[in-house]
């Protein structure tokens, strides 16, 4: 780690706050170049620990930056992973208040609901989809708290990885889908966004869950049975404003839709 406590303490409420406040800042690498990625997953945990010293529950987990489309759009090119807060989820046909948001995206995404712990490292896709009690398709709607939504990995880890919401569809046993070949629309106001299949996500949205399981075993955690995990975003994301519409729908797995307002 490069960065002291107190600066670590000071930067998580620097974000917290932006995002409380909905009022961007500058990308935290600007003022402390020297931070290395210890420091970033500590301030997203300092985050974390802010919101649940005040009553904040965490339903589950998300990796970001999984597919390619996403990687490109974003100018990264490796995973991370984030948290997800109970006053993010929104119910299926939600309209969301762009007033608490500073400049939202969606995305399409498959997530996973665990039914046993997964201890990496050395989990793999086969592993994941025996400890997986269902999946069900998911709208993730990000908003990174950065200026201009521009940031590089270490902090865009540190902000949460833009989480803001997300919603979640019907649930399906997750062996009686091809999790693969499963196609994705995205569609706003109508219009169609853009298309993929689940392959997008690293190649299987469950290598997603298992990159996420060994991710937090390199730092000794472990994925807790009953987590949510969203895997990222299957196409690049789409800017959203007060009057859009979206729907995603997922062969095999229904359709979600929410609203802007
Ligand atoms: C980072 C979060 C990425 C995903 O699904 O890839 C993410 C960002 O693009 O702001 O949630
Ligand atoms: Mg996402």
């Amino acid at each position: 780690m490069k960065l002291s406590q107190d600066i670590i303490r000071q930067l998580a409420e620097t974000l917290e706050t932006a995002e409380l406040e909905c009022r961007p800042v500058t990308k935290i690498t600007d003022a402390y170049p020297e931070m290395d990625w210890e420091d970033a997953y500590a301030i997203q945990d300092e985050i974390k620990r802010r919101k649940q010293e005040r009553g904040v529950r965490i339903p589950g987990l998300k990796m970001g930056l999984t597919s390619i489309a996403k990687m490109k759009q974003m100018g990264v090119e490796e995973p991370i992973h984030g948290f997800l807060t109970d006053y993010g989820l929104q119910p299926d046909g939600a309209r969301i208040d762009t007033s608490r948001l500073i400049h939202p995206k969606v995305e399409a995404e498959i997530a996973f609901v665990l039914k046993r712990p997964l201890q990496g490292p050395g989990c793999h896709i086969g592993d994941v989809l025996a400890a997986t009690d269902f999946v069900v398709p998911a709208v993730e709607v990000i908003d990174s708290r950065y200026e201009n939504f521009r940031f590089d990995l270490k902090s865009v880890i540190a902000d949460n990885t833009s989480s803001a919401r997300f919603i979640v569809g019907g649930s399906r046993d997750a062996h009686a889908v091809d999790l693969k070949n499963l196609g994705v629309v995205l569609r706003k106001n109508g219009e169609i966004m853009s298309t993929a299949t689940g392959a997008a996500v690293l190649g299987h949205p469950a290598h997603s869950v298992a990159t996420l399981a060994n991710m937090l075993g390199a730092r000794g955690r472990t994925l807790e049975a009953g987590t949510l995990i969203l895997t990222g975003g299957v196409t690049e994301a789409i800017p959203v404003r007060a009057g859009d519409s979206i729907v995603a729908e997922y062969q095999d797995l229904g359709s979600v839709s929410l609203s802007f307002a």
